[in-house]
């Protein structure tokens, strides 16, 4: 239980974040905590690891690949408490093997949209965006970026480093810059949070003013993201929480204790609708956001059943 803890509280507190991330963490979480669980009996062993899965779930609410990756990990079938452990610990090696594949697959497929010369804009950071840019570096080609700082958590030094790391020459721009640089750009790429049965996209808050001031430019809009990054609920009208956190992460806490009649908001995610989506990079191939509904229903093993 102790490093379910750890993990949970690294998520909440943000050191494991970006959603591909969270999802593998609790994955290991999940498989190492069946690994030890000592339980007498199969209902005593369902209990724990629902009690634990649903521990995880509540750390963060938004991204849906946290839920998904829980939920595929903690799957088992048999009545024998041995079985099902193994069950749990081959579910989640599964899981975590396909995250990383995944990465490596939407890097390559993603790069044959990306050409050479191209100037791409992106938004917090991706590791899903972020392999495609690199990939199609690697291939030779002579990409630029332009990564927003992403306040208030400010993700986009961490694309920035990494970008640097890699040799690929990047801008750092403030996040209200983006509508003034969207005429040098060629295209968008960014990451996903979660994606809706309607093909909507939930990331990081702000992603919906760059896909807007791409659609005004007529520029190319991509988002890359797991198939996991898919919302089996909001087929059944479950609407995609959007995470509030702490209004300190935007105001000094001595400076708000100065001002009792300010009030603060601080989304972390917002909402862009699937007609700003040109297309969606996934470990399946390049989708329209329309055929969101499909990748859920096929590659999330999703039955109605479970209502
Ligand atoms: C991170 C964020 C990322 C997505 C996709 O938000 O919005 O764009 O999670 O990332 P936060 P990835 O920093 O609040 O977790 O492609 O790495 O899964």
């Amino acid at each position: 239980m102790k490093e379910v803890q750890e993990t949970a509280e690294k998520i909440r507190t943000m050191e494991i974040r970006g959603a591909g991330r969270i999802a593998k963490a609790a994955a290991e979480a999940i498989r190492n905590y069946a690994a030890e669980l000592e339980a007498a009996s199969i209902e005593e062993f369902a209990a724990r690891i629902r009690e634990v899965s649903d521990y995880l779930i509540s750390t963060r609410p938004t991204a849906v690949s946290l839920p998904n990756a829980v939920k595929l990990s903690s799957r088992y079938s048999s009545n024998n408490v041995e079985e099902a452990r193994q069950e749990i610990i081959n579910n989640a090696n599964l899981f975590i093997e396909r995250a990383d594949k995944a990465l490596g697959r939407i890097g390559k497929i993603g790069a044959g949209r990306v050409q050479d010369g191209d100037i791409i804009m992106t938004h917090c950071n991706s590791h899903a965006a972020l392999s495609i840019i690199t990939t199609a570096f690697e291939e030779g080609k002579n990409i630029s970026v332009i990564a927003t700082e992403s306040r208030p958590r400010r993700q986009g030094l961490l694309t920035a480093k990494h970008l640097n790391g890699s040799g690929i020459p990047t801008t750092l721009i403030v996040d209200s810059a983006v509508r003034y640089y969207m005429k040098d750009v060629n295209k968008v790429i960014v990451g996903a949070d979660a994606i809706a049965a309607n093909g909507a996209l939930v990331n990081k808050i702000g992603t919906s003013q760059l896909a807007l001031a791409a659609h005004e430019a007529r520029k190319s809009f991509m988002v890359a993201a797991e198939t996991f990054k898919f919302s089996p609920s909001t087929i059944l009208g479950i609407p995609i929480e959007i995470e509030e956190r702490s209004v300190e992460e935007v105001v000094d806490p001595s400076v708000l204790a100065e001002l009792p009649n300010l009030q603060v908001k601080n989304p972390a995610f917002d909402f862009t609708p699937a007609e700003y989506i040109d297309m969606i990079v996934t470990d399946i191939g390049i989708i329209p956001p329309a055929m969101a509904y499909i990748v859920i229903k096929e590659h999330l093993g999703w039955e109605f059943e479970e209502i």
